[in-house]
């Protein structure tokens, strides 16, 4: 008797994540100089290959690898020494090398070289880990130290934050949570006392403290004597450890048992003598460390969209695979229309993140005029809250997908939405953001920027179609600043209790808006009608989300009895 052979369905794979990606270089055709582009693909292709090859397979490799705390050696000394898995220190010497840090700092391609960073870290993130956190604080505090004027801690950082050399890198934490709080940083209890040889050292609990294996960090601390609040809190640089390669008075009590991230050894430590120096002055610390997480946010929403690329990409290439009711998913018209919305609240975002990234680039060169200065303030919160419940609900759409594969952990499928799960939590939550976006609109002339910008937009399209969905987006525009009159003349609860559908309106509407310019330049230069399907899809999907009919008392009544 022949013995039955059980199916066996084969498993999903990725192409070259670069070459295989049609959004982001129709993106990049249409942005960057040509010349830009020719220099910069052959680095790009090359992270594509692998991260659609061998980092893809050696993560699914290194699936059960964690960072592990080793607190005390054989013979009893305390040595808190923390092992990454393998992948983090393969992603260590990868990120080095292709100067994921260095590109933006050395400007080899002036305003264009945030665009070719982000490019290359979009293309690195899902294949690595989470390795983006300690690259993303990392570059904020190269930033935040560049801006700082503090000549010799820059001399003496930068040169490490930006090498290619591996031997030479450093990466940077961030220490900022306290268990008083990730969001009201004000409340931070760690204090800088001054010695009597002149230097500063800091005592403290910090909470949650991403990577804990970085040789320096940017941290908060209050000067004995300051006043309570922000204000009186410092901005201090530290090294984690002494010439000895010791930890420098600092006790690590055990790493966090996360959700997802959990490759990254996040850290609940105390200071405890902590040599450290203030980076600028002893006040003003959230505004001086306002910078770093300026970047750490732009890389929160470039990794948000890189999670959702990477969710649909598998999805795709196992709808071509997967027969259920006697054809593959791929020629399901449900099935179907469900990768198409998923694809087009992935091109939404991405359109809406690189436009951030090229403000940054054209603001670091000095292009940026003061009005788009302030576009950049409000849009950086707006594009890190819009892009990260984007990028939840996509991966969770992906795992959906694969039906009950999708929810077994050695397809790799379910650290996917484990770990998009961070995007709306860490760098400030949607509710903090949404409120740190009213904050950037009272204080400059980002709303009216953003208005005429949208009206550029709209100008600048031809189609029909795309001109109906490019005014959609002025009118939700318009729509949310008449709410916000309105509210604010009801007082500031009303405000507070509508920052978030207004903060998501503006996202979703300068996504779309940018959707139809990219879709009618695709469809004039490249005789590419898909950008247009993803911006009248978006469209349907709709994004004005403000609602006059909030009450707040119904609302409180709602939420709590
Ligand atoms: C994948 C990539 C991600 C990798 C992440 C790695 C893990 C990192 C681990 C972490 O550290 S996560 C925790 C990060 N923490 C936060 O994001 C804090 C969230 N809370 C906020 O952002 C609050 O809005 C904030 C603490 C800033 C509010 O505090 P306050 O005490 O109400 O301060 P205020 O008055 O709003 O701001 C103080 C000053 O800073 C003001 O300037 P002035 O003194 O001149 O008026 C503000 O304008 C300025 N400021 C605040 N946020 C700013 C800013 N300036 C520029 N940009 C900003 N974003």
């Amino acid at each position: 008797m022949p013995r039955n052979t059980p199916f066996t369905q084969p498993a999903p794979q990725l192409a070259n994540q670069y070459t295989d990606d049609r959004v982001l270089r129709s993106y990049l055709a249409r942005t960057l100089p040509p010349s830009v582009l020719r220099d910069i693909e052959p680095q790009l292709t090359e992270m594509g290959g692998l991260a659609g090859g061998p980092l893809y397979g050696f993560q699914l490799d290194d699936r059960l690898n964690f960072p592990q705390h080793t607190v005390f050696d054989p013979w009893g000394s305390r040595v808190d020494r923390i092992e990454v898995s393998p992948l983090w220190r393969a992603a260590e010497q990868l990120a080095a090398r292709h100067g994921l840090i260095a590109i933006p700092y050395e400007r080899a391609n002036g305003a264009w070289s945030r665009v070719h960073q982000f490019a290359l870290a979009y293309l690195f993130t899902a294949s690595t880990d989470v390795y983006n956190c300690p690259l993303a604080m990392s570059d904020g505090a190269a930033c935040a130290l560049s801006l700082s004027g503090n000549e010799s801690l820059m001399q003496r950082a930068l040169p490490h934050l930006t090498a290619r050399d591996p031997a030479e890198f450093w990466t940077s934490g961030q220490w900022m949570t306290e268990s008083t709080g990730g969001s009201d940083v004000g409340l931070t209890e760690t204090v800088a006392r001054h010695d009597s040889d002149g230097s500063w050292r800091l005592h403290g609990r910090k909470w949650f403290t991403s990577a804990v294996t970085s040789q320096m960090a940017l941290t908060l601390a209050r000067p004995e004597g300051n006043s309570a609040g922000a204000k009186g809190l410092a901005l201090f640089y530290l090294e984690t450890r002494d010439r000895q390669g010791r930890l420098d008075h600092i006790v690590v009590h055990r790493l966090k048992d996360k959700l997802g991230t959990r490759k990254v050894p996040t850290a609940e430590l105390t200071l405890e003598g902590t040599r450290a120096v203030p980076v600028q002055g002893l006040h003003d610390g959230v505004k001086h460390i306002a910078p770093m997480l300026n970047i750490t946010r732009t890389w929160n929403s470039v990794s948000a969209i890189a999670y959702m690329r990477r969710g649909i990409a598998l999805a795709r290439d196992y709808a071509r695979k997967r027969v259920a009711f006697g054809a593959p998913l791929a020629e399901k018209p449900l099935h179907l229309d469900t990768l198409a919305g998923m694809q087009a609240e992935f091109e939404a975002a991405l359109h809406l993140t690189f436009f951030l990234v090229e403000l940054i680039g054209r603001d670091e060169v000095g292009q940026l005029a003061s009005n788009e200065r302030d576009l950049l303030r409000l849009l950086t919160p707006i594009v890190k809250l819009t892009t990260a419940k984007q990028s939840v609900a996509v991966v969770s759409e992906a795992l959906e997908c694969f039906g009950g594969a999708g929810y077994v952990e050695d397809t790799g499928l379910p650290m996917l939405l484990r770990d998009s799960q961070v995007f709306p939590i860490w760098e400030g939550t949607t509710n903090v953001l949404s409120l740190d976006a009213l904050r950037a609109i009272n204080s400059g002339t980002a709303f009216e920027a953003l208005g005429s910008l949208l009206q550029d937009f709209a100008q600048s399209v031809t189609e029909p179609r795309l001109l109906t969905v490019a005014r959609q987006a002025q009118e939700a525009f318009a729509r949310a600043g008449r709410w916000l009159e309105g509210a604010a003349a009801n007082g500031s609860q009303v405000v507070e209790a509508g920052a978030r559908r207004f903060a998501l309106t503006l996202g979703r509407a300068l996504s779309l808006a940018l959707l139809a310019r990219h879709a009618q330049w695709a469809s004039d230069n490249e005789r590419d009608e898909r950008p247009l399907a993803a911006a009248l899809r978006f469209s349907r999907h709709g994004v004005d989300l403000i609602s006059a009919a909030e009450d707040v008392g119904m609302s409180r009544s709602l939420a709590l009895d």
